[in-house]
């Protein structure tokens, strides 16, 4: 009989991730973990059994039906698998409410994101309407006078998969993408002062929820983003049909994420009310994108994750010029470098989770509110990249395999594509760091310095690299195109120093129970550098584009 090659094994991604083992021992106390220990273990069960049952790699297609057999307009979207069984895991396990629990230290948002962490991958992305529902619960708890928050608040945060709602979030139109200065989508009153939206969006994400935000240009307001509003609809009647004023006109047909149902809508008078002033819907929608942005980092992180778990179980498995994969000194060197920059990720993308916390605890000072700021589109813009660039290499470490389909590996390539897009790209986000760093990255710095581990030697080389920082921010300063053509290589070198900074953390007390690996990782990490600044020379980028 000819080789039959195995496939690669899901290890179990609680018990088999020492990462978030350590972080979790790191921050919690073993009684506080014990209590939710439960849920992270079923929510790895449920990883388990969906890995399994998702192979042949094959996503169940979100469809759209327009029409009934009669000409009735329906709009019904059938969902796959995964996101049937979403609203129960939301409810029974915290994966909303969890993290608006109350907590002395601040820890809520770290106990909800480690479920998160564990669940997404086989929630087909159904953590996309999750993180949209979670930042519009933030937003209801800041606006708490606003007709329908008190009703809706509870559905968000439901303990009961019966009574659990979703929320999308509107804001992109073909106008303008990330510029919503563009808006086009307009909100007027009708005759009993009530407000209705009509226009059109491009990008709703998981149209299936109960409630959107969405942010629309009130009728006469002005030209530009400061004169939008944030209004918040209701989408679905009692009965669950859609309300009068909304219609889907197609489903997006996209690379990934194809379980997501992401619509194009037609708005024509859906009924809605304003967030606050309705020219402060910028604003009021910018605790949102923090909150979309930590869980997309978050998921980011969770995809990493899931690749190096099955290209490390494979070089176990697989045998070639005379021995198997994870012995040859080459392949294990490659995986090695990737596991170190997830390890780092993992430590920065934690840490903004756990800093959120702190900050919507009211526990934060003014000095780690900013590196809150900061750091998350930070950890966003730089988690999104790495997923992509970690899940292809370890597509490669299959060899031939990674590429066919039916192994399951290409899926998570296609998906991973999102997390650099959606909720801002890697520019935006440069730009939104930028925006934040007025005074440069010297507060960062300092911050970073302060959560330095005393007497560990490896702090030299991020204090050098962040001094680079400084240095090269003071020299371009002055020339704001050049700063900002800087801003992503500044934002990627930032990221990494405070990646390193909060991976000494985890080796620090890890080595004191004797577990000597983050430290390895972290050696690793920076030897693979921190510098991603761009050199100090003439700007030449329209010389090298111009083609005529
Ligand atoms: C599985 C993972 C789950 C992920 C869920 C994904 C769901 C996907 C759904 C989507 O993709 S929704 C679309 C995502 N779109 C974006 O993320 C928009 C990208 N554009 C931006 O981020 C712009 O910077 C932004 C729209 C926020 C603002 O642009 P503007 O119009 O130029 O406004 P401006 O003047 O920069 O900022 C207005 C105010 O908001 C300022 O405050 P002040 O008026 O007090 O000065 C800003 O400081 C404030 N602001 C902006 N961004 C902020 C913020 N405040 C706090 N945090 C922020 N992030």
């Amino acid at each position: 009989m000819a080789f039959i090659q195995q496939g690669p094994r899901l290890p179990h991604p609680l018990h088999h991730d020492r990462v978030l083992g350590a972080w979790l021992r790191t921050h919690f106390e073993p009684d506080e973990l014990a209590g939710f220990l439960p849920d992270l273990a079923h929510l790895g069960d449920y990883a388990v059994a969906a890995h399994a049952r998702s192979l042949p790699g094959l996503r169940e297609e979100t469809v759209l039906r327009q029409w009934d057999a009669w000409g009735r307009r329906i709009d019904h979207i059938a969902l796959g698998t995964a996101w049937r069984e979403g609203a129960a895991l939301t409810a029974r396990h915290g994966l909303l409410w969890a993290g608006h629990e109350p907590h002395s230290a601040g820890l809520q948002r770290c106990s909800q994101f480690a479920r998160v962490y564990l669940y997404h991958v086989a929630s087909a992305f159904y953590t996309c309407p999750l993180a949209m529902t979670d930042g519009a619960a933030t937003v209801l708890k800041a606006n708490p006078g606003l007709p329908l928050a008190a009703a809706a608040l509870p559905h968000f945060l439901s303990h009961s998969a019966e009574d659990l709602w979703l929320a999308g979030q509107w804001m992109t139109e073909t106008s303008g993408g990330s510029d919503v200065s563009r808006t086009e989508v307009e909100a007027r009153q009708d005759g009993a002062g009530r407000w209705r939206l009509y226009g059109r969006k491009w990008f709703a994400s998981a149209i299936v929820g109960e409630a959107a935000l969405a942010l629309a240009r009130p009728a006469g307001a002005g030209a530009g983003s400061s004169a939008l509003g944030l209004f918040l609809a209701q989408t679905r009647t009692d009965e669950g049909s859609w309300r009068d004023g909304l219609r889907i006109e197609r489903l997006k047909d996209k690379l990934g994420t194809r379980e997501l149902p992401t619509a194009e809508i037609a708005l024509d008078g859906l009924e809605a009310v304003p967030v606050g002033e309705p020219s402060q819907g910028v604003r009021k929608i910018a605790p949102v994108l923090n909150i979309t942005r930590t869980w997309n980092t978050i998921c980011a992180l969770a995809t990493m994750r899931r690749a190096l778990a099955l290209a490390c179980d494979y070089a176990q498995r697989r045998e070639a010029f005379g021995g198997v994969l994870a012995d040859k000194p080459l392949h294990r060197e490659t995986l090695a470098g990737l596991a170190a920059e997830f390890e780092a990720a993992f430590a920065l993308g934690f840490g903004v989770a756990r800093l959120l916390g702190i900050v919507e605890s009211g526990l934060a000072d003014a000095a780690t509110h900013a590196a809150w700021r900061v750091l998350t589109p930070l950890a966003k813009l730089w988690t999104g990249k790495l997923a992509v660039c970690i899940t292809s290499e370890c597509l490669e470490a299959f060899g031939g395999a990674g590429y066919i389909e039916d192994t399951g590996l290409p899926l998570l390539l296609r998906d991973a594509q999102v997390y650099p897009i959606w909720e801002g790209t890697t520019n935006v986000l440069a730009m939104d760091a930028l925006r934040v760093l007025e005074e440069g990255p010297a507060p960062l710095a300092s911050w970073l310095g302060s959560q330095w581990p005393r007497q560990n030697p490896d702090g030299l080389g991020v204090l050098a690299a962040l001094d680079a920082a400084t240095r090269w921010w003071q020299q371009v300063q002055p020339d704001t195109a050049r700063l900002q053509a800087g801003a992503r290589g500044l934002a990627l070198t930032l990221a990494r120093c405070a990646a390193a900074t909060l991976l000494a953390q985890t080796a620090q007390s890890a080595g004191e129970i004797g577990d000597p690996r983050p430290a390895a990782a972290l050696r690793r990490f920076l030897a693979n550098g921190l510098l991603r600044l761009p050199a100090l020379a003439a700007d030449e980028s329209g010389a090298i584009l111009s083609q005529d």
